[in-house]
């Protein structure tokens, strides 16, 4: 009887949100069940996104692997600036960047005490650059963390393949762990392909992953020099974080945050995890914003639409696992436009989906415990019919990973319709909770949503719910949401606002709009316009109406004072018709 109050007052408060006391409560009485996350897990966790930069190289060869032997003159970026990296990562909802200081390659981003292959040998600032170095500022000055990429297949180092390799690989680790501050995770990259430039050997090396490496020791002196740093390595020794299997940016509907010490890995548990492992190993979802992880002009038109980004989102962190999302640097130093629109749009995406918790203002009752077997019923009474489309939940996972399947039903026009997470194929997809999991169905109109744990290691601790109603992405903003004119990278942000980058600063005197010529839907009566060279801060540079608009719907131009900008943002404060901004064309004048 007292678990049964106790629970209800749980699952009731922590649905509306108190968690702080409910979860000091919880911690009094609440035994582990399974294998639990450490504190550097549980942090990690909860940066939910971070972010991937790959430059090096292969930006200047167009390549994704470099064999090791690219000319160090190759290296001398016209822009090169952190800061805007920095920016972008931050602004796209980025809580950390994890930079490639070394790909398989060997070409070292940092001027290495053991390596001649580095920025200290480049026509870059007169070789008195260093990549990693300005990196980690940045992220200090915008307040994300930072982190490292290592690769362990070095095809530049004559000694690859000879414990003398290991050694140097070694040397460089202790490099970046006590020159850059602090280092929230070290990326172990599996790849091996073998052939390489090796000191001019031009041969193929094998190594054994398992030993070669020597993790072990390796991993003792991370330990030591950064007790914070999470582990992420690919195959051999098991580190803290596993790779979830593929870079196609999903995991597993069901994804057990559990793998085993010891043993081989097979696909599947990197996919799913192991439901009854003995080790918390989270899993981390790598996947580039583009198809490459190095920059390729090629792709420019190939950055993923707002909708693949969300469906990427849903199926990481809205399935248990973190999102490292990658932003390939260009060949001038910086992130493209195209994507950097793009990422920034993702993030105000995920904040409009998730700006309204239903759930907050319903009124929550839980009808039943788990005795071990039972079912836990919550029920969610919005009392009048109310449009969803999305589901959250979130266990305590410091109390370990409990909830093995539930149920969610909908009760719709005084019948309960059973629900399925729509971006699953096989089944319900109602699997498994963890950290956080989202589930995606058709809009439906409710008055109800009933939830209900079927199936439970432990008695289930929900520490959130939520219920929202996420905006449709539809046609009229393309896939993308994306809509090149007049040579200006212009990116609807959201179904009212619009943002144009041209990547450096402009001095612009006006602003030119011509309404949408089918039909009056989506034209801007009414508008504001902000400035920016930052992304940052906005400055207002006028706002108005556009007179007449409706009955002759010609080129409208706004006369500005002349402004240095490197963004432009309008607001479409009213429109003639419909939700959504529309545009026939768009130009801006610059001097
Ligand atoms: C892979 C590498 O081979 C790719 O180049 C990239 O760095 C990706 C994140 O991991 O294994």
């Amino acid at each position: 009887m007292n678990a049964k109050r106790n629970l209800l007052l749980a699952v009731v408060s922590i649905a509306l949100m108190i968690t702080a006391h409910t979860q000091a409560q919880t911690s009094t009485r609440v035994a582990p069940c399974g294998p639990v996350p450490n504190e550097n897990q549980l942090r990690w966790q909860d940066m939910e996104m971070y972010a991937f930069i790959h430059y090096s190289m292969n930006t200047y060869t167009d390549e994704e692997w470099g064999f090791g032997n690219e000319d160090l003159k190759l290296f001398n970026p016209s822009d090169l600036d952190c800061r805007q990296w920095a920016r972008v990562c931050k602004q796209a909802g980025m809580k950390g960047i994890i930079f490639t200081a070394k790909h398989h390659c060997g070409f070292c981003m940092w001027p290495s005490a053991y390596t001649e292959y580095s920025v200290k040998n480049t026509p870059w600032k007169d070789g008195k650059g260093d990549v990693v170095r300005e990196l980690a500022e940045a992220c200090r000055e915008e307040g994300l963390e930072f982190a490292v990429y290592l690769s362990p297949w070095d095809r530049n180092h004559p000694e690859y393949g000879r414990p003398a390799y290991v050694t140097y690989f070694r040397n460089q680790l202790r490099e970046l762990l006590t020159q850059y501050g602090e280092i929230f995770e070290v990326w172990f990259d599996g790849a091996n392909g073998g052939d390489g430039w090796y000191g001019g050997a031009n041969e193929t090396r094998k190594i054994d992953r398992t030993t070669y490496y020597e993790w072990p020791e390796t991993y003792r002196m991370i330990r030591q020099l950064q007790p914070k740093c999470l582990i992420w390595n690919d195959g051999s020794d098991r580190g803290d974080l596993r790779w979830v299997g593929t870079e196609a940016g999903n995991v597993g509907e069901t994804n057990w945050s559990l793998l085993n010490k010891d043993g081989e890995v097979t696909w599947p548990m990197l996919h799913y995890g192991l439901e009854n492992g003995d080790s918390w190993v989270p899993g981390e979802t790598n996947t580039s914003i583009r198809p490459g992880w190095f920059y390729h002009d090629a792709e420019n038109e190939h950055v993923k639409s707002l909708s693949k980004l969300m469906e990427t989102y849903y199926k990481s962190v809205g399935r248990n696992s973190t999102l490292l999302l990658n932003f390939p640097v260009a060949p001038n130093g910086r992130i493209h436009p195209n994507d950097s629109l793009r990422g920034i749009a993702f993030k105000k995406m995920i904040d409009e989906v998730f700006r309204h918790n239903l759930a907050e203002t319903a009124t929550i009752t839980t009808d039943s415990v788990y005795d071990g077997s039972a079912v836990v019923v919550t029920t969610i009474d919005f009392k009048r019919p109310t449009s969803i489309n999305r589901f959250l939940a979130e266990e305590d996972i410091r109390y370990g990973q409990r909830v093995r399947k539930f149920s969610l039903e909908a009760l719709v026009d005084g019948q309960w319709l059973p629900l399925k997470d729509e971006l699953v194929e096989n089944g319900d997809g109602l699997t498994t909770i963890g950290h956080r999991r989202i589930i995606c169905f058709p809009t439906v109109k409710a008055t109800k949503l009933r939830f209900t744990v079927t199936d439970a290691k432990c008695e289930p601790i929900i520490k959130k719910l939520g219920v929202y109603l996420a905006p449709e992405l539809t046609a009229d903003i393309p896939n993308s949401g994306e809509k090149k004119s007049s040579g200006l990278h212009i990116f609807f942000s959201s179904p009212r606002q619009m943002m144009i980058d041209w990547d450096q600063d402009q001095t612009i005197t006006s602003f030119r709009y011509l309404p949408p010529q089918e039909s009056h839907d989506g034209t801007i009566t009414h508008y504001t316009l902000w400035g920016s060279t930052d992304w940052n801060h906005w400055t207002k540079l006028a706002s108005g109406e556009f007179s007449n608009i409706v009955n002759n719907p010609i080129w409208q131009t706004v006369k500005l004072t002349p402004t240095k900008v490197r963004m432009l943002k309008l607001d479409a404060d009213r429109l003639a018709s419909g939700n959504r901004m529309g545009y026939g064309d768009i130009e801006v004048i610059t001097e």
